[in-house]
């Protein structure tokens, strides 16, 4: 792909440097073809390098067959065959007031019998697959921080009931410093009756989720780790596939997919094996639909391994030498987020490969907020991490999240020069490589003019998504100068976009929406003129123009006139 308008920088001062010339190219108004990457060229460049792992010797490695699956007797408890329990309008105050304590239905989840029964949610050739009969042991590490006695202990049962035994090595609990007494002397007690061995550590202050990791993976004797949240159900046949893959080959980091355990209702709900995972601007992980492309490498096959850009982080297995080799986690990571991305990146820049397995299948309680406290606050700590994966990951595209988030600037990241240091030592690719080869769909631009404000030459005043989703209609607000809803990257693909949308129109005359960029041009193309400052929607040959006196706050197009409402400027003029 061309790239002569994006070049390789190494620190901030250099992207603004690199910035003007942007600026300045787009004075000369070169714009030439978009470049479309090929399925095959995708397919060339994976595991040419990177770490080589000999394979497992057979000694290591188990016989197992069918997991125990104990059906447990439907003991007439809620919530039976992953069922939704609703609970009686007479306890529905109750119910509120527990909600409160973890961020989901407590009292339902209590009402479920910690070993329920679910659906076999798996499509029917996984079924029918078979699996090496030698496996790899696993080690199954849970952390938890003020986890539900039931959803804790429902998430070791489902484990323990659904994998065979003989690949089953140990669960290894952390406690990260929870002050709950149930997790105290009363988990000792239960652990010590599991027909399977489980360890329990604590960290002694709260460390966060990636640090706590990290102790419980220094304890596993298992030859691959595989991560838990606490608040989990295994389904059967979840974990075969998992070991396979990784037996194959084990620089591959492998996802079940990961279905919906209500936080209202607990009910088992399958999720579609037709998402992967992506980022936005904000670097927050997220769903997106899979690409023709990886469903065509992949012969149609939905029950064939899924190459993700990204994983969620909480559920994975990982072979546990590659997982040292490859830099385990950013130990200057808080709390929680950032991790997975980071992980993600590292993964694919570094020579190995991230997949989710669709014939493995684990619910997961996805919650609207968080239950805990961010020692530092929530803001900061998020920054902080997200912050380290754009410094030491992700080059010039790392400005994205600055802009997106100009907050970020002020929050130290800390000392950053291990990883950067191990990104040399194992000789990592760039980002540029990751989004052509294994993201082309990325919500960040390939190649992109500018990044920053666009503003009205008349009025003075800046496009603004007004912090819009997708379907709303742009609008515009007094330039602040501070990135956050008036930054836009004008892309090689001739879309603007804002983060995962872009400015759309579909009629002449109606408006200027934000919509999900499509990457397929029709209403999402426009023509920036650096010489008459036009910005032209080509579908309608419209202009962009400031808003109507009537809406004086919604961007409009008209007729191309050469009036100074006309003008847009796009100017590097960050405030930061
Ligand atoms: C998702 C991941 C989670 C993690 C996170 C980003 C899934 C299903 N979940 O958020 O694993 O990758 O994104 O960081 O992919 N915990 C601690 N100490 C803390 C905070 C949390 O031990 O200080 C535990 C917590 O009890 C839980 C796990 O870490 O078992 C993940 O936390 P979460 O459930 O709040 O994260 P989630 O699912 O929102
Ligand atoms: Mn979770």
């Amino acid at each position: 792909a061309g790239s002569d308008n994006v070049m390789q920088v190494n620190n901030k001062e250099e992207f603004r440097g690199k910035k003007a010339a942007i600026a300045a190219a787009l004075q000369g108004n070169q714009i030439d073809d978009d470049t479309n990457l090929e399925v095959n060229e995708v397919e060339e460049v994976i595991g040419e390098d990177g770490i080589m792992l000999s394979p497992y010797p057979k000694s290591r490695l188990k016989r197992w067959e069918e997991a125990p699956f104990v059906k447990p007797e439907a003991d007439g408890l809620p919530g039976e065959m992953g069922k939704a329990v609703n609970i009686p309008i007479e306890q529905e105050k109750l119910m509120l007031d527990k909600f409160q304590e973890n961020q989901f239905n407590l009292l339902a989840s209590d009402m479920i019998s910690v070993n329920r029964s679910l659906t076999d949610v798996r499509f029917e050739k996984c079924r029918d697959k078979s699996y090496p009969t030698l496996l790899p042991t696993t080690s199954v590490v849970i952390v938890f921080h003020n986890e539900a006695w039931t959803t804790l202990i429902r998430t070791i049962w489902s484990t323990i009931n659904r994998s065979p035994r003989p690949l089953l090595k140990e669960i290894i609990l952390v406690d990260d410093a929870s002050e709950k007494e149930h997790l105290g002397k009363k988990l000792e007690d239960y652990i010590k009756t599991l027909p399977v061995p489980t360890h329990l550590f604590r960290t002694e202050n709260r460390s966060g989720l990636i640090r706590a990791r990290l102790l419980g993976a220094k304890h596993v004797k298992g030859d691959v780790i595989t991560f838990l949240d606490a608040h989990c159900e295994c389904t059967e046949g979840w974990l075969e596939p998992l070991l396979a893959r990784i037996v194959e080959d084990r620089t591959t980091v492998v996802c079940p997919i990961i279905d919906v355990i209500s936080d209202t209702t607990f009910e088992y709900i399958q999720a579609s094996d037709m998402t992967w995972g992506g980022f936005n601007w904000k670097l927050n992980f997220r769903w997106y639909r899979v690409p023709e492309r990886e469903m065509a490498r992949r012969g149609g096959d939905r029950t064939a391994p899924l190459r993700t850009p990204t994983m969620a982080g909480g559920l994975f297995a990982i072979d546990k030498d590659y997982f040292y080799q490859i830099g385990s986690y950013d130990q200057g990571m808080d709390i929680w987020g950032g991790e997975n991305l980071e992980m993600s990146f590292r993964v694919w820049q570094c020579g190995g490969r991230l997949e989710i397995v669709p014939c493995s299948h684990v619910g997961h309680v996805f919650r609207d907020k968080s239950p805990y406290s961010f020692p530092g606050g929530v803001q900061n700590v998020v920054l902080h991490n997200a912050a380290r994966v754009a410094e030491v990951w992700m080059d010039e595209w790392g400005e994205f999240y600055y802009a997106m988030n100009p907050g970020a600037l002020n929050v130290p990241v800390g000392d950053v020069s291990e990883r950067k240091a191990l990104r040399e030592r194992l000789k990592c690719k760039s980002f540029r490589w990751y989004l052509e080869n294994i993201y082309p769909e990325s919500q960040m631009p390939l190649d992109y003019y500018y990044l920053g404000e666009i503003r009205n030459s008349e009025t003075s005043n800046c496009l603004d998504t007004l912090g819009g989703k997708a379907g709303q209609p742009l609008g515009m607000g007094y330039c602040h100068g501070m990135g956050g809803n008036q930054v836009f990257a004008y892309t090689k693909r001739k879309q603007i976009m804002s983060d995962d949308n872009c400015l759309d129109a579909a009629h002449p005359r109606g408006p200027i929406k934000l919509i999900r960029c499509h990457g397929m041009r029709g209403n999402q193309e426009w023509t920036y003129d650096s010489k008459t400052r036009t910005i032209k929607h080509t579908n309608t040959g419209m202009c962009l123009d400031k808003p109507e006196t009537g809406d004086v706050w919604k961007p409009v197009l008209r007729p191309c006139n050469r009036s100074r409402g006309q003008q847009w400027l796009m100017q590097v003029d960050f405030k930061w």
